[in-house]
């Protein structure tokens, strides 16, 4: 028998909520206070029209390949055409002699920077707003990451340096750090985090995968850095009305709660039952380092993962304009 509680246990039967805050079909959660004016808010703080894309390579060859979490595999690319296709008769054949490449691909949909769908992870058998996770079963019917697709994410972006701020190139393992953290590195920044922002933290770990060039010491005692579990941060998450947490770690939080032992507690307090959407994996190193250079750490942020019907996430490229 495990020692470690149950979830529910850690959150708490009043574990803060915003189920049915916008009816009980709904399948936005927190990115619905995402509207045109927080639009308009984020366009406000694009001032040298500088670009960063946040997503990783997908499926590159080279060590290390790609960073995931236990178990998963990255994107398997094949060729289907390529120039050899007409090597032989067999070759398809179009009037004007054209040829063309063709590839497909097999993924795990959190195999490299994405968006989870909000019915991703639960407990006590219900999803985000309440929905009964046998609606799982097969395929995501409820709170797929489809209407998060549909909606795309768009509005003031605001990048947390956790790693800078500690002066480290990147966390340690299982290194934590909560939202007093969060906004004593805001104000060291020069910056705040306001209400509807998208929060945007690095750790310095995607960054640490790739200089390490070492899966085996990377994976060893698994453990990521990051935001750990207390119902204070919660509320505060509740309360700023975050939409959106992006790290570049793999799963956002610590991975393991170092007070109860439980795996990912905020990402069902966060995803499950406050609609917060967890976006993972960004390469957010070029734009860190462009915001220290100029001390401007706020950005419009913009993005669009791809329209999986009943997708459990979803690949994505965000782009952070400036
Ligand atoms: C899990 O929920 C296990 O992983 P992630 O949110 O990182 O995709």
């Amino acid at each position: 028998m495990s020692d470690v509680p149950a979830m529910r246990e850690v959150l708490g039967d009043d574990a803060p909520s915003n189920w049915g805050k916008w009816g009980p079909d709904d399948e936005l959660g927190s990115l619905n206070y995402l509207d045109a004016a927080e639009v308009l808010r984020g366009a406000q703080h694009i001032t040298s029209g500088e670009t960063f894309t946040l997503q990783i390579q997908m499926g590159r060859a080279e060590s290390p390949g790609d960073p995931l979490w236990p178990g998963r595999r990255g994107i398997e690319r094949k060729n289907e055409l390529d120039e050899s296709t007409w090597d032989t008769d067999a070759a398809p054949q179009f009037p004007g002699g054209l040829h063309y490449a063709d590839d497909t691909a097999l993924m795990f949909l959190q195999g490299s920077t994405q968006y989870d769908a909000l019915g991703h992870v639960w407990y006590d058998g219900k999803l985000w707003n309440g929905y009964d996770a046998r609606s799982t079963v097969d395929a995501m019917q409820k709170a797929s990451v489809l209407p998060i697709a549909e909606k795309g994410i768009v509005g003031r972006g605001v990048l947390i340096d956790m790693a800078r701020h500690r002066g480290k190139e990147w966390l340690d393992k299982g290194e934590t750090f909560d939202h007093t953290d969060l906004e004593a590195a805001a104000a060291a920044q020069g910056v705040e985090i306001l209400p509807h922002d998208i929060l945007v933290i690095r750790t310095g770990w995607m960054k640490y995968w790739y200089d390490l060039n070492d899966p085996e010491k990377f994976y060893d005692g698994f453990a990521e850095p990051g935001l750990t579990y207390s119902r204070e941060l919660v509320e505060w998450f509740q309360s700023n009305e975050i939409p959106n947490l992006v790290t570049d770690t793999i799963a956002n939080e610590v991975t393991y709660d170092p007070v109860s032992g439980v795996a990912l507690p905020l990402h069902c307090a966060l995803m499950r039952n406050l609609g917060v959407t967890l976006t993972e994996i960004a390469w957010l190193d070029d734009l860190a380092d462009a915001c220290a250079a100029d001390g401007r750490w706020t950005f419009l942020y913009v993005a669009a993962p791809l329209k999986v019907v009943n997708g459990t996430g979803a690949p994505v490229n965000p782009v952070a304009i400036r």
